[in-house]
């Protein structure tokens, strides 16, 4: 991680990462979706995300597809292989000290056109969440609950999608309901854009959220969420047999690294 790319994370709570995945790895995932897209479920206007909020509320429910990293090879592997990606080792090393772990399981965020947004949430704010935070202290960030996403479609601008607060990781006061619910202050909302094979890392302390899609490609955003090492939001998932070393370190239960615990070196 560079000191542009630190500055940039701390500054905004977010950062773009450029060609992560090769067009051919990107196609791959996208075939293994295809390939299990019948298994996936369009969210029930009763589990609305989009809440209380007319400018994001849309004509149905996003799309959730889980269980990527269980399908039969070789649909998996281009799943398996996001889990510890070198790429991303140095990046999650810096947030999170070494030995940082997977906490949710990963899955697949699928957006049609007209499909709704997300209520914008965050856990900045006055009072302190232990779990999901960012703090800088001794020359150094350290960071709770953090999401990784992979973009297997391009997110143009006007395209709908995933926005956040910059900066707001670091806010002390209540976000207005108002801001949350998409209908005042917009022009401090920005919507993330980015090419297919990019990575998106942002703070869950960052007050963030969806705006309804309204291009004519689907939105297909492959997201997991991880914390430090000796950290659990959820409790750990045991380790399935077909890990390979990297992939087991990532999904070490939460303890601390004083005790032998598996670190993935850069
Ligand atoms: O990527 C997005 O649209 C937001 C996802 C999100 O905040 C969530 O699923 O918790």
């Amino acid at each position: 991680m560079t000191e542009d790319e630190k500055y940039l994370f701390d500054l905004n709570g977010y950062l773009v990462i450029e060609n992560v995945m090769t067009s051919d790895e990107i196609t791959q995932a996208n075939e293994a979706i295809d390939h299990h897209l019948d298994q996936g479920r369009y969210r029930p206007s009763e589990q609305t995300l989009a809440k209380d909020a007319p400018n994001l509320q849309a004509d149905h429910g996003r799309g959730e597809l889980k269980n990527l990293l269980q399908w039969e090879e070789p649909w998996c592997l281009p799943f398996r292989n996001m889990l510890a990606h070198p790429r991303l080792v140095p990046y999650l090393n810096e947030m999170f000290g070494k030995g940082f772990r997977m906490d949710h399981q990963m899955f697949l965020l699928w957006m049609d056109k007209g499909a709704e947004g997300f209520r914008l949430h965050g856990s900045s704010g006055p009072g302190f969440d232990p779990n999901q935070y960012y703090l800088f202290r001794n020359g150094k960030m350290h960071n709770g609950l953090t999401v990784v996403t992979f973009q297997l479609t391009d997110i143009n601008p006007g395209d709908g999608g995933f926005v956040l607060i910059p900066g707001s990781h670091k806010s002390n006061y209540v976000c207005p309901q108002e801001m949350r619910r998409y209908e005042k202050y917009q022009e401090h909302v920005r919507q993330i854009t980015c090419k297919a094979g990019a990575v998106v890392i942002f703070s869950e302390a960052v007050t963030h959220g969806t705006i309804p899609w309204t291009a004519n490609h689907p939105r297909r955003t492959i997201l997991t969420r991880y914390t430090a090492g000796n950290m659990a939001y959820v409790p750990a998932h045991p380790i399935p047999e077909w890990a390979n070393e990297r992939q087991r370190a990532v999904m070490e239960q939460p303890y601390h690294t004083r005790l032998n615990r598996p670190v993935l070196e850069e």
